[in-house]
């Protein structure tokens, strides 16, 4: 069955040289080859060569995964490819072998720093390069001040300013994708990734849904994480809005996330430097002369510490919070100006 021409179908899903090498490692001759459009409990709704067709999933792939099928008798998923990328949220698959996670926030809403700078962790604990997408450009006169404070905390990151309503940003969007790239979008319900995806698609295949009025947050209108071709070349998943962004098992993004603290903190004194006030401490030293960026110091070191806490025995969290409310409650009994 392997003719080269009936791979060239698969094409548009993002199949290359890279998934047929991945294809061929792991095949075998009653297999063909396909990607994985959406998870359902047990079975998985699968893009192949010649269409769409619901297949069990004895090993739960996620979406985006491509996999080896079999369809006599049924379809079976009989092998997922070894990944080049997966998206995770404490130990949740949300993606798999995706080229760009966009990173969503919206302008109608007050900026979340935090948010954006935990979802560039995962981004980039993921394998993919992380783009920053900042939606609703229209609602706001603030639209550049905005993406100016993004860029100065997101380093070595693209910012992407966009607006569904002007079709401002959806072509270097586009620029993003070419030719045969995958990526998904990542961000809190409300921000307008279904929007966009329809504006990129030029349909209205996506449900969006209103804000509410007062904080402009999402009603979690999409349901299914779902991969989408997009005309031009291209592949997007949609995802549903996250409503929290835990870091745990994202070491490696913080990293990666942070590579000017980082590199600076090399050449602090001690290896364990926590850079809280040691002596000969690299980092503070930058900060101090204006090498580093204050605030993006303290969001490094406050992730790291949230990444520290996640490793911990649940015991010594429970006997540290304890002593936390002993050193606490002994504090509320001192004068207040010997606090
Ligand atoms: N003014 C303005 N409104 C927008 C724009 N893009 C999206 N919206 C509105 O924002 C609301 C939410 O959009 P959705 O696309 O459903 O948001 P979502 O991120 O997909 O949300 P979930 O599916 O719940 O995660 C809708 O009312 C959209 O019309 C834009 O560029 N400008
Ligand atoms: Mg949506
Ligand atoms: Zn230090």
């Amino acid at each position: 069955m392997s003719s080269d021409l009936s791979f060239d179908a698969l094409v548009p899903l993002g199949w290359d040289d890279r998934v047929a090498a991945l294809y061929a490692s792991v095949a075998e001759p009653h297999h063909q080859p396909a990607r994985v459009g959406r998870v359902d409990r047990d079975r998985c709704t699968v893009r192949t060569a010649t269409g769409q067709l619901r297949a069990a999933a004895p090993v739960l792939p996620t979406t985006g995964d491509w996999v080896a099928l079999r369809t006599d008798p049924e379809p079976v998923v009989d092998v997922v490819l070894p990944r080049w990328s997966a998206l995770e949220r404490e130990g949740q698959l949300l993606a798999a072998d995706i080229d760009v996670v966009f990173v969503v926030a919206s302008l109608d809403r007050p900026l979340n720093l935090n948010r954006i700078e935990r979802e560039l962790v995962l981004a980039w604990d993921s394998g993919a390069r992380p783009v920053v997408i900042l939606t609703k450009a229209d609602a706001t006169p603030e639209a550049d001040v905005l993406a100016k404070t993004v860029d100065a905390r997101a380093v070595g990151v693209d910012v992407v300013t966009t607006s569904a309503a002007t079709g401002q940003g959806v072509d270097e969007l586009l620029g993003h994708l070419r030719p045969n790239r995958t990526a998904v979008l990542l961000g809190p319900s409300g921000a307008g990734k279904s929007t966009l995806v329809n504006r990129l698609l030029r349909s209205e295949s996506e449900a969006t849904g209103e804000v509410r009025e007062g904080d402009h947050k999402g009603r979690h209108t999409t349901s299914s994480r779902h991969l989408l071709v997009i005309p031009g070349g291209g592949v997007l998943i949609d995802t549903p809005g996250l409503r929290s962004v835990g870091l745990t098992g994202a070491e490696g993004g913080v990293a990666l996330a942070f590579p000017d603290v980082e590199e600076i903190g090399q050449g602090c004194r001690f290896r364990d430097c926590r850079h809280a006030g040691e002596p000969g401490c690299a980092v503070v030293a930058a900060v101090e002369d204006g090498r580093l960026d204050p605030d993006r110091v303290a969001s490094y070191l406050k992730l790291q510490g949230e990444l520290e806490d996640s490793v911990k025995e649940p015991w010594l969290k429970a006997a540290e919070s304890q002593q936390g409310r002993i050193v606490h409650r002994a504090m509320k009994k001192l004068p207040k100006k010997k606090r």
